[in-house]
């Protein structure tokens, strides 16, 4: 197949880019390509237009190529391309972490930008390792995260995360890590509104494994308070709470990755706020500067900070840990422009108040064929198709790709569909999401 990037009229060779979490030999024998994009569209190359149901990757969710974004980026470039972040600032990181913070729950003010949800999550569990340590409680090393979970892809994420295919292969490369049970119960909870009635008493998991691994060696629980990638597991009426009284009861470090949850998901600035639980820890990305260029960050409360950089001696570094990229001034920039944004827009507000409309039309596809659940919070929706006998997660894969053929952008995992469009979406936009999901549904088999 002869491609060329539209832009510059070269033509491209598909060999030599190895894709991530891809099908690679299965994209390359068909592959969808996407060259532009505004608003709510994306345009594959020969100009067909696709309706963003995903934000990209739950990360754009103030629409594509904001203006306010893209000349932010554009100045900052054309000014200072890049800066050292060790021993050396620039103001515009500054900048955007006070941005940052000033949506951040109450306390929660010190943030420590990384380049992705991966390297926060990383970052979040060294925080937690170096917090204790410095309160003289070195023994607290174990992780606990969630079955189910994700959290990215390197060492840490991927030991804490809960998904077995992004971890059989790679074992026990962290020691130290233990999982409790998700909270997924279809028998109980299916076709819930908001959150699920049922299921506060997982939580009670933690204690457990808290008490079998003794609290003196347990550093943090790390979940996303809502799980996304692993389709949209919604947390139970309670469970949240009860997660956090454990946690403070034993003197270990609530993470939250907000990686997806983040800046307005959920119809709040993070799911902290919406659930009114306030993690020890907060990792974000993604929209944190509307995916313009790669960021993430790891917000922490003041006094875990304080614990660690005021327990070192003068003139020492404190937390021996950071990326060349962090700060990228061109992601800073985007940070500022993207935050501004949000406020101006009220994006966040905005996305609580279309909720009622995107539960309604999405539960509208309940009794749609191979349709076993539907689930939503905020503007994320969950649809469950039943798995075909033998060949899990192919009708999740079908139905993606029938829709990308029909003109809308709809995310997969396993047989489980996935919506988590930009905020700022339309009525319309919404009914034509669901209507081309329903006649997908009826079309394969
Ligand atoms: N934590 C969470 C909760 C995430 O959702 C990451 C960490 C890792 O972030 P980076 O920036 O390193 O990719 C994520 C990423 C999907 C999908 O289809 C979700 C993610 C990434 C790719 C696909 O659900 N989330």
């Amino acid at each position: 197949m002869k491609l060329e990037n539209p832009l510059t009229g070269s033509m491209i060779s598909l060999d030599e880019w190895w894709m991530p979490f891809t099908a690679n030999r299965h994209f390359k024998a068909a592959p969808r390509l996407l060259a532009r994009a505004e608003g709510m569209y994306y345009w594959t190359p020969d100009g067909r237009q696709i309706l963003d149901g995903t934000a990209g990757l739950w990360c754009v969710n103030a629409g594509h190529n904001r203006k306010p974004i893209v000349e932010a980026v554009q100045k900052q470039a054309a000014t200072m391309d890049y800066a050292p972040p060790f021993n050396l600032g620039h103001p515009v990181a500054f900048e955007a972490a006070t941005a940052v913070a000033a949506v951040a729950p109450e306390g929660m003010k010190r943030v420590f930008f990384t380049n992705s949800g991966s390297e926060a999550a990383d970052t979040a569990i060294k925080v937690a390792l170096a917090y204790h340590r410095a309160k003289g409680e070195p023994s607290r090393r174990i992780i606990i995260g969630r079955e189910r979970g994700y959290h990215g892809v390197n060492i840490g994420g991927t030991m804490a995360g809960g998904i077995p295919g992004n971890r059989k292969a790679y074992g026990a490369l962290m020691a130290g890590v233990d999982h409790i049970r998700a909270t997924h119960d279809l028998a109980r909870n299916a076709y819930s509104k908001g959150q699920p009635a049922h299921g506060a008493e997982f939580a009670d998991e933690l204690e457990r494994l808290i008490m079998f691994h003794d609290a003196s060696n347990v550093a943090a629980v790390i979940v996303e308070p809502m799980a996304g990638s692993a389709g949209v597991l919604i947390p139970p009426k309670g469970y949240l709470e009860k997660l956090r009284a454990i946690c403070d009861k034993y003197g270990v470090l609530l993470i939250f990755d907000e990686v997806i949850t983040g800046f307005g998901r959920l119809g709040a600035p993070f799911a902290a706020q919406r659930f009114n639980v306030k993690p020890d820890i907060l990792n974000c990305a993604k929209a944190i500067n509307n995916a313009a260029v790669p960021m993430g960050a790891v917000i922490v409360k003041n006094e875990i900070h304080d614990m660690i950089v005021n327990g070192a001696p003068e003139g020492q570094i404190e937390f021996l840990h950071g990326y060349t990229y962090s700060a990228h001034p061109l992601a800073c920039a985007a940070a500022v422009a993207t935050q501004k944004l949000y406020v101006d827009e009220k994006l966040f507000e905005r996305a609580r108040t279309m909720e009622p409309m995107f539960e309604a039309a999405l539960h509208s596809l309940k009794g749609a064929r191979h349709v076993i659940d539907i689930r939503n919070l905020g503007l994320v929706g969950g649809i469950e198709l039943e798995p075909r006998a033998g060949v899990v997660g192919k009708r999740g894969l079908e139905a993606h790709i029938k829709c990308f053929e029909a003109g809308a952008l709809v995310r997969f995992t396993g047989d489980i569909l996935a919506l988590s469009p930009p905020l700022i979406i339309e009525k319309d936009h919404i009914e034509r999401l669901v209507e081309t999901i329903r006649t997908v549904l009826q079309s394969i088999e």
